[in-house]
């Protein structure tokens, strides 16, 4: 990998560089195997990196693999052992085990446990795959994962990041992230097919000197492909391009906070997109219908986790100032400060290089299972309604840390434990109408392990164009009306059973309670 830091762990790239795409692994015969360490540094600006170091020295990689493929990683902790004087993380210390027969790693957690969460695939939540309840890999420890994904997994963007509650968002803010692409898009939407693409992964990290967030002042500072997007110049990183080119761009929000709201301008014109995909699912190919269908649209709001695919066409010779920015974004009297800023400038030249990644030309694929086939004709089993809530841990101080919840209406909130008994209890079969209100003042952002959701509603008003999804924004309260709400529904019709979480993605708020389990019952 091209950088001045060449031998240095989790390396970055100079503000307002030339992109460049992670290292691309492929699977063969079915199997992709690679090694990965788990690495730190601390930067210039006093921030503290954490990264997935494959064993020739690139660090998270971009995992290829095709519906049915294994995927084995040789994982290692490479961190120094835990102080004990510095575990200042309220969970560390925790044994997250009752018994010698639920543990699945180490069994006491501290300050340098990591585990991986394979975000928005439909693989399974027992240990030594998509486990993160209870998956402990401490410094110096060696843990395999195998995981195999389903047969009918959707074609799209994925990704991988650690899931340790109390500190996933220090390491994913650190750095600790990649991108895993399940092949085949262009088999679903053939517009895609024979285009340029780019992986693009947005991450967030303290802002250096830790200004007070407020006015232009971000709460957090993003970086693309781990070129920072520094306040207060914001350089965006530059993608060349040849004019009027399309290309597919495949992006994922790897913020631990940060919400995106992205939009294409040229010389301050809007560009609409083409939405081909979202976390992870072609749009329109839904309930079994193919082939997928394309969104235009004018900006695409990523929350944290999210993933969007695009097709753009570049600008012509003529235009001037082309970038890719994301929008300010209103989260609320509580929220963070997540404003306006450039991500990427688009530089046309007919010489322009093209991405390393093109996509196949379309082959056509006869029988293909279709996940979450017939859910919208699907039988209702349950319905349920869950809230999110905070409230001051001291009531009588304001400036006492906020307690996070998550909390089926009727239940006493509780904050995330790992031995906590599961909040939901179900059986494998059901199809659940879930309605999620936010009664706090600012956004909350729900992720559902192991299974996608049929957006149904917002508010109460039915979605058009209603997409499978395993992330969605529901929007702060203003402190009076009704809460806002989203209605989704969950299909426990598949393979998965076990227990598994569902919590906000914003990760600080996820560290701080706003998580809980549920159990499927074969
Ligand atoms: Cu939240």
């Amino acid at each position: 990998m091209a950088n001045a830091q060449i031998g240095t762990p989790c390396p970055r790239f100079a503000a307002g560089s030339t992109i460049v795409e992670p290292q691309d692994r492929y699977s063969s015969n079915g199997v992709l195997r690679l090694d990965l360490t788990y690495q730190t540094r601390v930067d210039s600006n006093g921030n503290t990196l954490y990264c997935f170091t494959t064993s020739d020295g690139n660090q998270s990689p971009t995992l290829h693999v095709l519906p049915g493929d294994q995927l084995i990683i040789n994982f290692k902790n490479g961190l120094p052992p835990a102080q004990s004087s510095n575990s200042h993380h309220a969970m560390a210390g925790m044994v997250v085990t009752g018994s010698a027969s639920n543990a699945c790693g180490a069994v006491v957690m501290d300050d340098t446990s990591v585990n991986i969460h394979y975000h928005g695939t439909n693989t399974s939540p027992v240990c030594h795959q998509d486990e993160v309840i209870r998956t402990l890999v401490n410094a110096g420890q060696s843990f395999q994962y195998d995981l195999t994904f389903p047969t009918d997994e959707p074609p799209g963007l994925y990704w991988y990041h650690p899931h340790v509650h109390g500190i996933a968002e220090a390491a994913v803010q650190g750095g600790a992230s990649g991108a895993i692409v399940v092949e085949g898009i262009q088999n679903v939407n053939a517009a895609v097919a024979g285009l340029p693409s780019r992986i693009i992964v947005i991450r967030d990290n303290p802002v250096p000197g830790n200004p007070t967030a407020g006015g232009l002042v971000p709460s957090w500072d993003l970086s693309v492909n781990y070129a920072p997007i520094a306040y207060p110049n914001y350089a965006p990183v530059i993608a060349p391009m040849k004019p009027l080119e399309k290309q597919f761009w495949r992006v994922v929000n790897a913020s631990a906070d940060s919400i995106l709201d992205l939009q294409l301008r040229y010389d301050g014109k809007i560009q609409p997109v083409q939405i081909v995909a979202l976390d992870g699912v072609p749009t329109g190919s839904q309930d079994g219908t193919t082939p997928g269908a394309a969104i235009t649209a004018n900006d695409v709001l990523l929350p944290p986790a999210g993933r969007a695919e695009f097709i753009i066409t570049g600008p012509g010779t003529t235009v001037k100032d082309a970038e890719l920015i994301t929008m300010n974004i209103d989260t609320g009297p509580d929220g963070d400060d997540d404003p306006q800023r450039p991500l990427i400038a688009i530089k046309t030249s007919l010489t322009a290089p093209e991405p390393p990644l093109t996509i196949p030309a379309a082959s056509k694929v006869v029988g293909h299972a279709v996940r979450f086939a017939g859910l919208e004709k699907a039988q209702v089993t349950t319905t349920r309604k869950l809230y999110f809530s905070e409230v001051l841990s001291d009531p009588t101080d304001p400036n006492s840390p906020t307690n996070f919840f998550i909390t089926v209406n009727g239940a006493t909130p509780a904050l995330f434990n790992p031995n906590n008994p599961p909040a939901i209890v179900t059986q494998q079969g059901s199809v659940e109408d879930w309605t999620i209100e936010n009664r706090t003042l600012e956004n909350h952002e729900f992720h559902m392990h192991q299974i996608h959701f049929l957006l149904l509603a917002r508010n109460g008003n039915a979605a058009s164009n209603g997409q499978y999804l395993d992330m969605v924004q529901i929007p702060y309260w203003s402190g009076e009306g009704p809460y806002p709400s989203v209605t989704v529904r969950m299909d426990f019709r598949g393979p998965d059973v076990g227990e598994f979480v569902y919590h906000c993605h914003i990760l600080g708020h996820e560290d701080n309670g706003m998580m809980a389990i549920i159990q499927v019952n074969p």
